[in-house]
């Protein structure tokens, strides 16, 4: 393990407990480092600390674990580290049973490099070479660990530790608190506008001109949370049209989605998200995308992204009336996203599909003085879409954009749908 080191130097070790310990240990006394001890728990006596170990702000330590699944411990023990201004770049694992772990642990403010000795699948084939296991249980093995693809557990275990709520209860809980029980990046990020923002309102950017588009992200930049491009309806795309977009990103704090709506094949979508004429994997940290092609899409995707964050909605449910989304593929939907959590960051909906807090759910269809567009658009009021529909996010277009002052509206409708969500938090 010490010898798949990335770095040569650390000045110091980190064991997650409790089977990396004693790797730890050995390491530690072997290579001559100093180690520290992160409890599971601060203990009820003495120094109550959670961390045992000499160490100084700034130092550089590697974390030592011995099987990465969904890479609970592993972010437990970081956030620790990163709590006590510790350097923490990478982590040695013995086994990476190709979970989802290593990945989580790579993306966005976790950036941790996650290096194991054997992966699960190498494990397989070294036990079959000799002879330990048949061509039956290697399969059976790296059957399930596909199809138990999750990175759930950080946040099973971190929302179960509050008591007397409901925690699991999405509806009733604030952004703010949903930050803490989800490990993706952007899910982070996203809690975190909307609640220093105030706001809980996407505007679907529907025009076809970069000049109309910068224009109307410049007006209602400071008012929303996420801007949702169809970037294949712009006459004139072009590299420049994005770098704008993600300087009024950076400027106003939102974040750029892009409504692809993938629907393919894993490896058809891995090209149309990554290259072609809009590379969307190199701009939009969120895309739609729906599940009717099964799981494999997502992992489609995944292979694209090349170490960005990056992260995709589902769509579960549409606004169009004649929908074809069936309970039963709703429930899909959702199965999916629970498999994987370190790409799905929530949902387009209609309804509640969802009572999981890291989740979160875009309601589109949404409009003050309209219920229908005339070509199978149906809408909704802000507040029946938030109190009704359960919607974290609702999504405007054209209530926005063809309004007489777009910025004016845009405040219109962030203050309806945010204090309709503060309405539904406090009445829990
Ligand atoms: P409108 O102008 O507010 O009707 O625009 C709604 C936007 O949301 C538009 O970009 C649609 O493509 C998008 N949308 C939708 O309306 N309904 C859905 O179910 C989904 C996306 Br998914």
């Amino acid at each position: 393990m010490w010898a798949k080191r990335p770095n040569p130097d650390y000045d110091l070790v980190c064991g997650v407990a409790y089977t990396g310990l004693p790797i730890a240990t050995v390491i530690s006394t072997k290579q001559e480092l100093p180690m520290l001890i992160r409890r599971k728990e601060s203990k009820g006596y003495g120094t109550k600390k959670l961390v045992e170990g000499n160490y100084e702000e700034g130092q550089n330590c590697l974390m030592i674990e011995d099987v990465i699944v969904s890479g609970s411990s592993v972010y437990e023990t970081l956030e620790t580290l990163k709590e006590l201004k510790l350097k923490v770049d990478d982590a040695i694992v013995f086994l990476d049973r190709e979970q989802g772990g290593a990945a989580a642990m790579s993306w966005g403010s976790m950036g941790v490099n996650v290096i194991s000795v054997v992966t699960m699948t190498q494990m397989m084939g070294i036990l079959l070479k000799h002879g330990c296991i048949n061509q039956a249980t290697s399969e059976s093995v790296l059957e399930f660990v596909e199809s138990h693809n999750d990175t759930s557990i950080v946040t099973k275990e971190k929302s179960s530790c509050k008591n007397g709520i409901d925690v699991m209860d999405r509806k009733k809980r604030s952004f703010e608190s949903r930050t803490s029980v989800t490990n993706h990046p952007l899910a982070r990020k996203l809690f975190e506008i909307m609640s220093s923002k105030k706001t809980n309102l996407c505007v679907a950017a529907d025009v076809t001109t970069s000049a109309e588009l910068i224009s109307l992200a410049e007006k209602v930049g400071p008012h929303i949370c996420l801007l949702k491009t169809h970037i294949d309806i712009l006459t004139d795309f072009s590299k420049e049209t994005v770098e704008s977009l993600k300087e009024l990103a950076a400027t106003h704090n939102f974040m750029l989605f892009e409504d692809r709506k993938f629907g393919d094949i894993g490896s058809t979508v891995a090209s149309q998200y990554s290259g072609g004429a809009y590379n969307i994997v190199d701009w939009a940290e969120l895309v739609t995308v729906h599940g009717l092609p099964g799981d494999g899409i997502i992992k489609g995707l995944m292979s694209a992204i090349n170490g960005r964050p990056r992260g995709c909605v589902l769509v579960s449910e549409m606004s169009s009336s004649g929908a074809l989304t069936s309970q039963e593929y709703v429930s899909g939907c959702c199965k999916i996203a629970e498999n994987h959590t370190y790409f799905v960051i929530g949902f387009v909906s209609q309804s509640n599909v969802s009572s999981d807090p890291r989740f979160i759910l875009l309601t589109p269809g949404v409009q003050l003085d309209k219920s229908v567009d005339g070509l199978g658009q149906q809408y909704v009021t802000p507040r029946a879409a938030v109190l009704e529909r359960g919607a974290d996010i609702i999504i405007v277009g054209r209530g926005i954009r063809e309004a007489e002052d777009p910025e004016a509206a845009a405040i219109k409708y962030k203050e309806e749908a945010f204090s309709a969500y503060l309405e539904r938090i406090e009445a829990q």
